[in-house]
Order: C-alpha cells, then structure tokens, then sequence
C-alpha cells in the first residue's frame, strides 16, 4: 500500500461498490451493512446520539473479518488510534452489553487483562488500532466512531 496506483485503485474500488447503491454516499459498504466513519472525535455518548440521528447504529461487531475490515477502513482513513464500540456495562458492572438490544455479547476481542474497570469508572468499549483488541474506557473520553446499518 505504498504506491499512488494501489492508493488510486482501493478508492476506485470503494466508489465502484457505493455506486452499485446499495449504501448511501459517504456510506462504506461490507458484507449485508453500511459503515459511516466520523471525520472527529467525541464522547461515547455523542457517538450513540450521532449515529441514531443517521438511523444507525453504534458499531457493534459480529464477527472477526468484519473487525479486521474494521481496521483496514480506520487506517485507510488516517485513524491510528481508535473507534467506539456499542457496548455498556452501565447497567451492571463487568456484564457488557450492545446498545442496540441490551443483549450479552456474542463476539468479544478484549484486550488481554480487559474489561479492567479503571478507578470503577470505565463503563464504555472502544476498538483500538495498536492492539487490535478491545479496551473498556471511560464514556466521557474522545475517539472516532462508527455508526452502522
Ligand atoms: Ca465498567
Ligand atoms: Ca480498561
């Protein structure tokens, strides 16, 4: 991925697809869903608020190729650091589980030694880029997100 062709042919190919219409313009399609990567960063909360105002979803990931896919579009888009994900355990502390159901997580890559709870206050999940795993955080920390549908 070092050369302008290679550069040239991923947008080429991200384009080709978006205008097969199956996702809306800004949209990134994988699979059966469309992805909306933010272009700042913002609390969790705002994360949640943003993306249902988009009638989707915080990212929430169901499997391992959709999380690796994850990873290439963050970096692709210049985020080396991290997305939220949509999973609490605001509820009931160390049982996570997804905005959009309140469902116990199917598929979970947390970090070795995570969910930790920090101080008792990390209640949110965020993916991040370095580990490529899962880390609970504080909500009212700042990182990209993704809204899903
Ligand atoms: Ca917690
Ligand atoms: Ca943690």
């Amino acid at each position: 991925m070092d050369s302008p062709l290679c550069l040239f042919l991923v947008i080429f190919a991200l384009a080709e697809r978006t205008s097969a219409g199956r996702c809306h313009n800004g949209w990134a399609p994988f699979q059966s869903n469309c992805y909306y990567f933010s272009t700042s960063v913002t609390t969790f909360k705002e994360a949640m608020i943003n993306c249902y105002g988009m009638s989707a979803s915080l990212l929430e990931l169901q499997t391992y190729s959709e999380e690796n896919w994850l990873n290439l579009q963050i970096q692709l888009r210049g985020n080396n650091h991290g997305v939220w994900l949509g999973y609490s355990d605001i509820q009931k502390e160390g049982q996570f589980v997804t905005l959009s159901a309140a469902k116990v997580l199917q598929y979970t890559n947390w970090s070795k030694g995570e969910p930790n709870n920090v101080n008792g206050i990390e209640h949110c999940t965020g993916y991040f880029v370095n580990t490529k795993s899962w880390n609970d955080c504080i909500c009212a920390g700042q990182l990209h997100y993704v809204c899903k549908k």
